[in-house]
């Protein structure tokens, strides 16, 4: 019998969690710049979800937040004497250092790691890639904390191998599981990896996009499927389109979003759609069940209302076979293209029987929807049990973050918040704190 399962894997929102417009390309990052935000209400609203999805049957993991400010970070970068000090000479001189190095954009966990399940790779263990994240200064620093968080809770070796990121250069720019999909008849049993890139590193006459960065490369994706150990036969790369990623979508989980035999994505979405179609039915062979190609025309749903509505940032997960759910932020009810597609969509044909919809405003105005706040892990049964169970979420894990969140988080955070040295104690307190809730050890630079 086959039992393994597929678990979400959500980032908490951490305390400093604020809108500093730090991603070119990305549009609401640019467009919410300096409002002001609510961090107590961004991790309360990550906390719904999780504890619904939990409550629903589905394995529900979390992953810690990360220390910020980082001040290891700004001591690299030629700052110098207390804490405090250092907080006041980034604000003065550096603003927008200091906003960078306080960005709680850990929180996107889609963009933590790229994982291969034990399913797919030639040791049988699962695999983990923490994601360089390069193009973006305030997401470059994540990876080793990320790294440290995932080995706290992935901690088995018999099941679990810990890769390094990739070396932090454009050459090798990974944003992760945001750009890559799996593709399977069942979770445990062999599936395609899909991944999918901006450009091509090391070959200059090919497409790429001319006003916004791509910021994930096919040499990236190449080099974690050869160190996960994945099966040339059953890996697919695909370019996105570039005139979508000059439209600002800045990563493929914007416009795609595929779960075991299902793949739902936008007309416009890969650059050669056709072949890609091809190349997931090559791979895909002979599986006991049909894959399902659901393409979103773009006389129904403009790419302008993929990005506006993050209809493809959903997460697709299976109830049984053939019986998925689409879980969607609350700006997919407020756009009438999108919600009429969807009621379309449910009561038509294709295995996606019902819609969820979370109100998760606070990580939206910062272009993350469900799907990017989420890494998901497929699991065997074994690999579920070597789990560190204090990082799944249940009632009890519920409460406790609740009232973590309730006695150290601010409901307001403007820009100037961030040079508060008092910001900086409450968060490592809080982190402190969770760490201990969470059997995480000490993953933090401020508790060696
Ligand atoms: O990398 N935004 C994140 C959003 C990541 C969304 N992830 C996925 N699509 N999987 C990013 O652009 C904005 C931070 C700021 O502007 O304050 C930010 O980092």
């Amino acid at each position: 019998m086959n039992t393994a399962t597929e678990a979400n894997f959500d980032g908490l929102v951490g305390p400093t969690h604020n809108y500093s417009g730090l991603s070119f390309g990305n549009v609401a990052s640019l467009s919410n710049s300096s409002r002001p935000s609510n961090p107590k209400a961004a991790a309360k609203q990550g906390l719904v979800k999780m504890k619904a999805l939990a409550d629903m049957g589905f394995l529900q993991g979390v992953l810690a937040p990360h220390e910020r400010p980082h001040i290891p970070t700004l001591r690299r970068l030629g700052f110098s004497g207390s804490d405090a000090n250092i907080l006041a000479q980034a604000a003065k001189q550096a603003p927008k250092l200091l906003a960078a190095v306080s960005s709680a954009s850990c929180m996107w966990t889609a963009n933590a790691a790229t994982v291969s399940p034990s399913g797919d790779t030639s040791d049988k263990r699962v695999h983990f890639t923490p994601a360089n994240l390069v193009n973006k200064f305030h997401r470059s620093i994540e990876h080793e904390t990320t790294g440290a968080i995932l080995q706290a809770t992935f901690k088995d070796e018999k099941h679990f191998a810990h890769h390094p990121a990739l070396p932090s250069v454009d050459h090798f720019g990974d944003e992760g599981a945001a750009n890559h999909t799996r593709f399977c008849h069942g979770y445990g049993e062999q599936g395609i990896e899909f991944f999918v890139y901006g450009m091509e590193a090391f070959n200059n006459s090919a497409p790429h996009p001319a006003k916004f960065p791509a910021r994930h490369t096919l040499e990236a994706s190449q080099a974690v499927a050869r160190r996960h150990g994945l099966s040339p036969e059953q890996v697919v790369y695909t370019q996105q389109n570039p005139d979508v990623i000059d439209a600002g979508v800045f990563h493929n989980d914007v416009i795609a979003v595929g779960n075991r035999n299902a793949h739902f994505y936008h007309q416009e979405a890969f650059l050669d759609t056709a072949k890609m179609k091809q190349d997931l039915l090559t791979a895909w062979g002979d599986r006991a069940s049909k894959l399902h190609l659901i393409e979103v025309p773009s006389s129904e749903v403009s790419v302008q209302d993929c990005i506006q509505s993050y209809l493809f940032n959903s997460q697709l997960l299976s109830r049984d076979d053939d019986d998925m759910v689409l879980v969607v932020p609350g700006e997919c009810e407020n756009n009438p293209a999108v919600w009429a597609y969807l009621n379309s969509l449910v009561a038509g044909q294709s295995p996606i029987n019902d819609i969820k919809v979370f109100d998760l405003k606070q990580s939206m105005s910062n272009g993350g929807g469900p799907a990017c706040l989420r890494l998901r892990v497929a699991l065997t049964q074994a690999e579920q049990q070597a789990i560190n169970p204090s990082t799944l979420m249940n009632d009890s894990l519920f409460e406790r973050l609740n009232t973590w969140v309730d006695k150290y988080y601010r409901d307001e955070l403007h820009e100037k918040d961030l040079a508060d040295p008092q910001l900086l104690i409450e968060s490592r307190n809080a982190l402190d704190e969770l760490t201990q809730i969470m059997n995480l050890g000490s993953v933090y630079e401020f508790q060696r």
